[in-house]
């Protein structure tokens, strides 16, 4: 499916975004998953090496640490939201500015609109990510979520320092055959000591949308260190009881906030599609190098806080 639209797709679209891309669900069989003892030890000297680097990154970058200290501790308790229940769960559904939500829930679903074809992950059959680097200026709406200072002040509350962001995505998931894959299963992201991500859905979503799913941090706690990165449900069932799943489904415009580190998730069990904006934020000296830099014109850097300048890895 590529090239420009063609005005009766344009007019499917516009009636129903998700209609068309169900027609095209795609097999799991095209996502080759092999499971081998070299690939798990691989997997886990990888994953400890890369905690090592860790302290190798804050020792080469200890005045940018420092200061990413410094404003977080300045972030007043009133400009976060209940960071508590994200450190005793390691999950928290918040309530942005209804304004903010709504443009950004607008734009993801004129951003699906428009899209001229479906861009597929390299190793995802299930996701498609819809942002172009021109979503991604600075006064975009996906970008002012993502800059919005109590997110920031919260997720710096969170990590203990003012956050780099990591990433900006629309991801758009499509329902497909086959057995879960990847992060349709159960598996947490190791890439830094504490992780926050914020998925906002643009459609509503219920169980048949593949809602994120996750353990608590303590039932996550009670699966051994030694596993897979991704732990099938019945793997997964010997150390918490389903029913202790958190399904989070909900309207467009749901907000959640989780530490994707600290908590086993799985999502995009998708039966019709469901389109999600997520913002993930890290420390800036986590376990591997940042995802990206971000280009902010000096124009756009005046205007910017501490935090918001932070986030975007410029002093
Ligand atoms: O598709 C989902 O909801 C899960 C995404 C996920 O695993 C992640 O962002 O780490």
């Amino acid at each position: 499916m590529n090239g420009r639209l063609d005005s009766s797709r344009q007019r499917r679209l516009l009636l129903d975004p998700f209609q068309e891309a169900k027609a095209e669900s795609v097999s799991q069989e095209e996502v080759p998953v092999s499971v081998s003892l070299k690939s798990y030890v691989r997997d886990q000297v990888r994953r400890n090496a890369e905690r090592f680097s860790r302290p190798l990154r804050i020792a080469r970058g200890y005045g940018e640490y420092q200061k990413r200290r410094r404003v977080a501790e300045a972030v007043l308790p009133s400009a976060s939201y209940d960071v508590n229940a994200l450190q005793v769960e390691g999950y928290l559904r918040i309530e942005p500015p209804p304004a903010l939500v709504a443009e950004l829930v607008a734009a993801s679903r004129r951003k699906l609109t428009d899209v001229p074809s479906l861009p597929q992950s390299r190793n995802k059959a299930f996701f498609s990510q819809l942002l172009e680097s021109s979503d991604l200026a600075v006064d975009s709406p996906f970008m002012r979520f993502a800059l919005d200072e109590k997110l920031l002040g919260t997720t710096a509350h969170y990590l203990g320092v003012a956050p780099f962001l990591e990433s900006v995505e629309l991801l758009y998931s499509k329902p497909i055959q086959g057995q879960p894959a990847q992060s349709q299963q159960w598996h947490r992201d190791r890439t830094d000591r504490r992780i926050i991500k914020v998925f906002v859905y643009a459609v509503d979503v219920t169980p048949r949308q593949g809602p994120l799913s996750l353990l608590s941090r303590s039932d996550s706690a009670r699966v051994p260190e030694l596993l897979f990165h991704y732990v099938p449900d019945q793997q997964m069932a010997r150390y918490v009881e389903p029913g202790r799943t958190v399904a989070l489904t909900g309207p467009a415009g749901t907000t959640i906030m989780t530490d994707t580190q600290a908590c086993y998730h799985l999502g995009s069990r998708c039966q019709e599609p469901r389109l999600a904006y997520v913002a993930y934020y890290s420390s800036g000296f986590g376990y591997r190098p940042r995802e990206r830099s971000w280009k902010v014109p000096e124009v756009a850097r005046s205007g910017l806080s501490p935090l918001q300048r932070l986030a975007l890895g410029s002093l």
